[in-house]
């Protein structure tokens, strides 16, 4: 499929499948459930489909514990669904992106099981190693060493069967692929070949900077946790080695990276290394770990946010390379409640819709290309369950048990799950005020929010001023004005602002674009020294009338966002 824009101009949707829309009653959403949307799409105005992994799988990561990397899971349709999808996309000028878990597979795979059966050639696949202190064959020892997977406990595995452990930096269900051996590397650049040859207009790679260990595996004594297997030795060589055999070089490609470093996006997304066009990165998404922890709650941090956007966005800029934008995906709680609080945010009450709008506006005014995650375009906010068996992530549910043993109480726990869990944004879309918000006619595999009462597409769609069309209005803004897409980035100095204040500029020739972001709750004011505003005049807002401007003084209301243009 071909998307009608490239992507420095274009705006990216991602769809979890398993929440977007269901077409046969079985709770969960399907590929055909996309089909049947993408006029909603269309109107939406985005050009690339991002598609979580529909690939079987025993869902113990939903999807991203693949089974079977060339097919599709019965839950989610067929591959002639598929194709169908990619069709119907590509008349509407949209381009479907992929998301390639080639980090890890899942214990399920027939590598793994043959593997598990004996055969050496399989056992190469993995990243297997013998205890400490073990005293020979089938004595386990100690894990070989201390690190800590993703979702909590050890990443290594003792398996009987393979007389070894294997490392899994995720669920021990996805035992990682060992990159070293070339076999393997020419295994999953078959897959990507396989998806491309499908007419697909782009790749998601799940973790990539993960996939290259480091060369000798000693404990972490540092504290580095991620960092100790994150960008590792060999990493920007596999990257090109995959592009190059692939020949995806000229297609939209994105990379999550864990616990990055801004030297390796400039390196994985500079168009002359030939790695991707863009990557993911996280480091804004800390501002409200206590200590970096994430299940350790803290206010967001507004300072330190400034700080690593303008480090990022300039940083990237310079070194030529191009960042990925958003506040939300899969992963994430929304970002509405996050940064707006569960109590400014209510219900479509209080703030909501100012804090909706302002991150939007920051996000889409910044250089990159922007990622909407379905739902964020209606505003939707965290669920906010009241028990932990409304809860279904395989990481939540670790770290609840994890917090109870050290000595939280259930309702401590379940506190900093309503924060943190991924299946904040994981919850059913919003398509109406009706049963199950429309999204299902079974039983919805997550329970749906009671803010699909007032927060749906059915209330939003056309009607003017509903977040819906603001969003709307950012896309078209992207694809009609150069100096949001090509403009260059300037963040105006954090003296200039107030605490809770972002602002920044984009240029270009004569064009200059002035953006300022308030995430205070309450009233504040801004110096206009540092801005530069004589002279311009109001593009955009998410209040119906200009902040007042008076005196070098610029007074801002709760979560305002404005952009001025000369
Ligand atoms: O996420 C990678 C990742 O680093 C997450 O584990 C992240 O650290 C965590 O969600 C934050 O607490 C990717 C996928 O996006 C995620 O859904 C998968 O579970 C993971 O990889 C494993 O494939």
């Amino acid at each position: 499929s071909t998307a009608k824009r490239d992507f420095h101009e274009g705006v990216v949707y991602q769809i979890y499948i398993k929440s977007f829309y269901d077409t046969d009653g079985d709770g969960a959403g399907d590929l055909p459930g996309i089909t049947s949307r993408l006029d909603y799409l269309d109107r939406l105005g985005v050009d690339y489909l991002w598609l979580t992994p529909f690939y079987p799988s025993p869902q113990r990561d939903n999807g991203y514990d693949v089974a079977d990397y060339c097919a599709v899971d019965s839950n989610y349709g067929t591959m002639d669904d598929f194709d169908e999808l990619v069709a119907a996309a590509s008349d509407r000028g949209m381009g479907i992106m992929l998301d390639m878990v080639l980090c890890h597979t899942s214990t399920q795979h027939e590598w793994f099981q043959r593997a598990l059966a004996g055969d050496e050639r399989f056992r190469r696949y993995y990243i297997l190693r013998d205890g400490r202190g073990s005293t020979g064959a089938g004595d386990p020892g100690e894990p070989p060493t201390n690190w800590k997977c993703l979702f909590g406990e050890s990443a290594w595995e003792w398996e009987p069967r393979l007389g070894k452990w294997y490392l899994h930096l995720h669920d021990v269900s996805q035992p990682d692929l060992d990159w070293t051996n070339p076999e393997v590397r020419e295994r999953l650049a078959d897959v990507v070949r396989f998806w491309k040859a499908r007419g697909v207009a782009g790749f998601r790679f799940d973790v990539v900077n993960l996939i290259s260990k480091p060369e000798v595996f000693v404990d972490d004594i540092e504290g580095l946790g991620r960092r100790m297997f994150a960008d590792g030795p060999h990493v920007h060589e596999y990257l090109k080695e995959l592009v190059e055999r692939t020949d995806i070089g000229d297609m939209v490609t994105v990379g999550e990276m864990a616990a990055t470093t801004l030297e390796n996006c400039v390196r994985y997304t500079r168009p002359s290394e030939h790695e991707l066009s863009m990557t993911f990165s996280f480091h804004h998404l800390k501002v409200d770990y206590k200590d970096g922890r994430k299940w350790e709650l803290m206010p967001a941090d507004i300072g330190r946010l400034r700080d690593i956007l303008h480090t990022w966005q300039e940083g990237m800029q310079a070194g030529g390379g191009w960042n990925a934008l958003f506040w939300d995906n899969h992963d994430q709680p929304r970002a509405i409640t996050r940064f707006g609080g569960r109590e400014a945010v209510g219900e479509r009450g209080g703030s909501w819709e100012k804090v909706g709008k302002m991150l939007a506006v920051c996000d889409h005014l910044m250089q990159g290309t922007p990622y909407i995650y379905q739902g964020d375009e209606l505003g939707m906010t965290n669920p906010g369950y009241t028990s932990i068996e409304q809860f279904d992530d395989v990481e939540s549910l670790s770290y609840y048990n994890i917090m109870l043993d050290a000595g939280k109480t259930v309702e401590e726990a379940l506190h900093v799950v309503n924060e943190r869990s991924r299946d904040n944004c994981r919850t059913p879309m919003q398509w109406t005020a009706g049963e199950r918000a429309g999204f299902t006619t079974g039983i919805p595999w997550l329970t749906v929010p009671a803010s699909a009462e007032k927060v749906n597409a059915d209330a939003e769609v056309g009607v003017e001023g509903s977040m819906f069309e603001f969003y709307r209005a950012l896309v078209r803004l992207r694809h009609e004005d150069a100096v949001v897409s090509r403009g260059a980035v300037h963040f105006l100095g954090a003296g200039a602002t107030a605490d809770k204040v972002i602002a920044f500029e984009r240029t270009l020739g004569e064009e200059r674009l002035v953006v300022v972001c308030s995430f205070d709750e309450g009233r504040c004011t801004v110096s206009t020294d540092g801005l530069a505003l004589e002279g311009y005049a109001r593009l955009l807002g998410n209040y119906d009338d200009e902040p007042v401007c008076d005196g070098g003084v610029l007074a801002l209301r709760p979560y305002e966002a404005v952009v001025y243009r000369r």
